[in-house]
């Protein structure tokens, strides 16, 4: 007998089959027991019918609790009435462990608790769809920049420097040193660009963020393009690309998932070239017609972005950011220094920033003015300014934040759940 699983199912219509998996529900009427069985690749309905089987399997299946693990031995049939449309007729149960009472019961729990048993939330279908979604969009990512024939050089998590501005740094101890968490791969990023030319990290990145909202994590996955001789719009012009490309991938790719979340994938279909370019000046006039009581020089918190995008029907990139918003290493337009050569993609329906990114700056004595100016530990950034001392050049990149991404993909209400293990404001279990 074959070992298969759900996923593979169709192709063994008519034969018998053994799956390894768990208990997710089960109805009985007194002749028949109804187990939805999952394997992690599915769901699949395996009907024990009491003439059938053996007095034992059928008492067993009578006893299995919610989440038991089994070994179900069967033939599949094709059945148009259960959900995928396939079923096992079972000829033998084997238990492998009973379960327990399973906290998590098949009806709404609330947040916290959900929060709280995420190691068995995750068990889902809801949720395994979100997970079995976030791992096709960063191989999609990887092959977009494969492709395009970026080398990945990784960065290190263990920093002696921020990147991102000294107030959101996780501090950590490197022996008798201070070390902090990576809050962006960047600055490393950079020395490997200028020595592999076009460059990327992908890894978690952490920021001790006071922020309690839909779209803030404390330790998030961040997919960073680097390019060595790349202005602002070669840097838009590729983040548009790669947009197009992950969006088009996973309409094909993850077409079960999105139908078992429920997403209107047409709002997707229409993600296509070109993206709107608005500069942050339009972006404020905008907001300013919506109503909002803005000022130049402030920047947007979630409200704003929302209103912003849903002018448009794709993602919108704004850019020319006030420099005195953006980080140190935001090179100013030579036409109005004011201004910086930044540049943030916001999400269609009201997911906000999903990229965030610009021209460096690549003149040393500018650099380092502005490194004086924000009050950074120079002798932590001696290796960035050398940067600029050897054959340097204009240069670009950006940050896709991988949670935010998926959250929009998949319409979902909050980051939280494209993450295995969330970390949220004060919630560090499990
Ligand atoms: O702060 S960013 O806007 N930009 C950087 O970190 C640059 N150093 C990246 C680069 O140019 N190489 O963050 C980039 C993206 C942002 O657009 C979000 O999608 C995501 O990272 N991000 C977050 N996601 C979840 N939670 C939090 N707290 C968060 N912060 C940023």
């Amino acid at each position: 007998m074959k070992d298969v699983y759900i996923e593979d199912i169709s192709k063994y219509v008519g034969e018998e089959v053994r799956l390894k998996g768990w208990l997710y529900n089960k109805r009985s009427s007194g002749k028949i027991h109804f187990l939805i069985v999952r394997d992690g690749t599915g769901f699949l309905q395996a009907t024990v019918i009491r003439n059938e089987v053996s007095p034992e399997v059928f008492e067993l299946s009578d006893k299995l609790t919610q989440e038991s693990s089994i070994i179900v031995e069967g033939t599949v049939r094709e059945e148009p009435r259960a959900k995928g449309g396939y079923e096992l007729t079972v000829s033998n149960v084997e238990l492998i462990q009973l379960a327990e009472d399973y906290p998590i019961k098949l009806k709404e729990h609330g947040v916290d608790f959900l929060l709280s048993n995420r190691h068995l939330w995750i068990r889902t279908p809801r949720q395994n769809a979100i997970l079995r979604l976030r791992s096709k969009l960063i191989n999609i990512i990887r092959n977009f920049f494969d492709e395009k024939r970026f080398t990945l050089v990784d960065s290190p998590i263990l920093t002696p420097a921020s990147c991102e501005g000294t107030t959101t740094l996780f501090e950590t101890k490197y022996f008798d040193k201070a070390a902090y968490l990576s809050q962006s791969g960047q600055l490393y990023n950079e020395a490997a660009a200028m020595a592999l030319g076009k460059v990327y990290c992908f890894g978690p990145t952490f920021r001790a963020e006071k922020s309690k909202t839909r779209r803030h994590l404390m330790e998030f996955w961040m997919v960073e393009p680097e390019m060595a001789f790349y202005d602002l719009y070669d840097m838009m012009d590729l983040a548009e690309d790669m947009i197009i490309y992950i969006i088009k991938r996973i309409l094909k790719e993850g077409k079960k998932e999105l139908k078992e979340l429920g997403r209107d994938i047409s709002v997707l279909e229409k993600v296509d070239h070109p993206f709107p370019r608005i500069t942050y000046d339009e972006a404020i006039d905008i907001l300013k017609k919506k109503g909002f009581d803005i000022h130049w020089g402030d920047d947007f918190g979630g409200d704003e972005e929302t209103a912003i995008s849903e002018e448009f029907d794709r993602p919108v990139f704004v850019h020319h950011y006030p420099s005195e918003m953006k980080a140190f290493y935001m090179k100013p337009d030579p036409e109005n220094e004011k201004l910086s050569l930044s540049a943030d993609l916001l999400a269609p329906e009201g997911y906000g920033e999903i990229i965030g990114g610009g021209q460096r700056i690549d003149d040393y004595d500018l650099l380092y003015k502005r490194m004086v100016e924000e009050n950074l530990p120079i002798e932590d950034y001696k290796w960035y300014l050398d940067l600029r001392k050897y054959g340097s050049c204009p240069h670009s990149g950006y940050g896709l934040g991988i949670e935010r991404t998926l959250a929009w993909i998949a319409k979902l209400p909050h980051v939280r759940e494209t993450i295995p293990f969330p970390r949220l404001l004060y919630r560090i279990y499990p």
